[in-house]
């Protein structure tokens, strides 16, 4: 028997209304409602096949994935275009671009209006975290991108499930995506958190259009959390388990490209033998005071949308084996026979391939062959070391926060907070280098405050105000560290090997959070002592290199302190009093 796909079958007034209105202004030929099952996916996939949006590969290699090109102007997210469309300008705060609501409806309903001609409308339902937890939310994107369709199907619990989440209220996300003409000019991600409602068009790229990504769990979330008690971050989450079977969770910023997925996937080396690793989630963390007075987290993502280049056996096993099957790969390198490549996967380089352009590539080539923020998506189901917590609508009990960004020279591999305010002033002024994943210039420092510059949805200020504030709401604060794996000596090498190695960084943070170990108090925080730190089997990495890594420079960090200066200005008129302070004893222990 089968039933016909794409049949509304929500009796939600609300839903069916607002689809019925957009469907007016978009004029799609038909209106298609995704149910999640897989006999959808198999039609669909095979409609985007056709349709040349997707590339079959080698399904003896690669069982069940699809390649993807995106258009060569439209690689990455694109903070230029990306807008918060609340009342006041001052809401949305000085580091994100404003415009008024009407304006931006006005200005984006002329652009939808009939751009689906002659397209399909697909009615994506989806849900960000668990069903059944008190953190999840409801969105609905409406979409005319088959490549959005089957991305949202593994980065999201999609269909049925989040329909009958909802029922009939009318209390969900409207998310409207229009590819138009894949035009930079005419490019625009606007949320409108008074109305719960993102509109997207011109991009068909990543965070642009996986509408519950970036512009639900994190911009529209960050302005809910903030109404709500909780706190909507750019974090991973994972679980560290003793050979004894104790198991302690820890949350984590980095900013894009800086190293999530990969900490939150580590495989600890050979001297932690019994340890494992398991992964809640790569890349959002939404949490909440528990009843029991820690602070829980869940992912509220079903899927991960990963960094290619770079991923080998080698930098991230888990990884590997999470993309071998179901898995879509965008913008990487097409091998002759159907499999995929990426600068940094293991073995040689191909003798020739087809570079994320489609152009011929050869390893004589000046460019690279996959593009620097080329992906996967992949259901997070096929990492072997998923948490099984990661289903757990209570979410984990969150032990530790960790701040990091990519600096080459200043900032220390790792060091602890005093205390919460201290740890909110460590986040609130982080940097980091910026990096492929969004549009522009590569490799320059920029304040990226809690990983979050280019997420946060409401004045960046207040945002700071909601972390202290949510202080007196957790009864037993996690302990907040600041690491950084990306410090270079002078030949510009890293210092620290990283990638599984961050093991023994995390051994110390967690060995804190239980009292275990000692540390000495430095301006900067508390700093671990040589005799808690384990360096033991780590080849090339001497007790005099940790001391090199641990180096605090005085020179570097006036520069540091004027350099935060620049952000605490631009915030001035509503920063909390704290962060002032907290520079000024900064300054004053230096
Ligand atoms: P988004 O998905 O953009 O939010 O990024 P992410 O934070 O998940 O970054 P990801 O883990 O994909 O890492 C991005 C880049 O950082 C890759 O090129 C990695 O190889 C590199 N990287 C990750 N961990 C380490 C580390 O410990 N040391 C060094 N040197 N590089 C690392
Ligand atoms: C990031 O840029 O932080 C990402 C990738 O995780 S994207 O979904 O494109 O935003
Ligand atoms: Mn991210």
């Amino acid at each position: 028997m089968t039933t016909e796909l794409g049949i509304c079958r929500t009796r939600n007034h609300a839903l069916i209304n607002w689809v019925d209105q957009m469907a007016e202004l978009c004029c799609p030929d038909r209106v298609f409602w995704c149910d999640g099952s897989l006999a959808e996916k198999d039609q669909l996939t095979e409609r985007a096949v056709q349709e040349g949006i997707l590339v079959r590969l080698n399904q003896e290699k690669l069982p069940g994935c699809y390649y993807h090109r995106s258009n060569p102007n439209d690689v990455a997210r694109v903070e230029q275009s990306t807008y918060i469309c609340c009342e006041s300008e001052e809401d949305a705060g000085p580091t994100n671009n404003w415009m008024p609501p009407a304006d931006a409806y006005q200005k984006l309903h002329n652009l939808c209006r009939g751009a689906m001609r002659g397209r399909v409308l697909y009615v994506v339902p989806y849900l960000m975290g668990p069903p059944g937890s008190p953190l999840t939310k409801v969105g609905v994107e409406l979409t005319d991108s088959l490549y959005v369709v089957l991305n949202m199907r593994i980065m999201t619990r999609m269909g049925e499930v989040a329909l009958s989440e909802l029922g009939e209220r009318d209390s969900f996300n409207r998310g409207l995506h229009c590819l138009l003409d894949v035009h930079p000019d005419r490019r625009f991600i606007c949320h409108f958190p008074q109305d719960n409602t993102i509109i997207s068009v011109g991009s068909g790229y990543g965070g642009n259009v996986l509408l519950g990504k970036k512009c639900l769990a994190l911009r529209i979330g960050s302005c809910l959390g903030r109404k709500e008690g909780w706190l909507a971050e750019h974090m991973l989450i994972l679980g560290v388990e003793s050979p004894g079977g104790e198991k302690t969770y820890v949350a984590a910023a980095f900013p894009s490209g800086c190293g999530k997925t990969n900490f939150a996937m580590m495989v600890p080396p050979e001297r932690f033998k019994g340890w494992k690793i398991w992964t809640v989630g790569d890349d959002i963390a939404w949490m909440k005071p528990g009843p029991d007075g820690r602070l829980y987290a869940i992912n509220p993502e079903n899927g991960y949308f990963g960094v290619a280049p770079g991923t080998s056996l080698q930098s991230n096993l888990n990884a590997m084996r999470t993309i071998t099957r179901d898995t879509l790969f965008t913008n990487v390198a097409l091998l002759p026979d159907g499999d995929v490549w990426w600068e940094g996967k293991d073995g040689r380089p191909p003798a020739e391939c087809l570079d994320w352009r489609g152009q011929r590539w050869t390893p004589e080539s000046k460019e690279k062959a996959a593009h620097p923020n080329s992906r996967f998506t992949a259901p997070m189901r096929n990492n072997p070391m998923l948490a099984p917590e990661a289903d757990n609508p209570q979410g984990v009990p969150i032990s530790a926060i960790i701040f990091g960004g990519r600096r080459a020279t200043t900032l220390p591999l790792v060091c602890e907070a005093f205390n919460w305010i201290h740890g909110v002033y460590m986040g609130a002024t982080m940097g980091s280098e910026t990096t492929a994943a969004a549009a522009g210039a590569t490799g320059q420092v920029r304040r990226d405050p809690m990983a979050m510059l280019p997420f946060c949805g409401y004045n960046m200020a207040h945002y700071f105000r909601h972390w202290l504030n949510m202080r007196k709401r957790i009864k037993y604060p996690p302990r907040i560290f600041n690491v950084n794996w990306f410090r270079k000596d002078e030949q510009g090498r890293f210092l620290w090997p990283g990638f599984g190695e961050n093991m023994r960084v995390l051994k110390w943070i967690i060995d804190r959070c239980q009292g275990r170990v000692g540390a000495h108090e430095m301006p900067l925080g508390w700093f671990p002592r040589a005799q808690d730190f384990d360096l033991e089997g780590l080849k090339g990495f001497t007790a005099q290199d940790f001391e090199t890594i641990q180096n605090i420079n005085l020179e570097e960090w006036r520069r540091e302190a004027l350099s935060q200066d620049e952000l605490f200005i631009k915030l001035y008129s509503y920063l909390p009093k704290e962060m002032i302070f907290q520079r000024e004893l900064l300054v004053a222990r230096l």
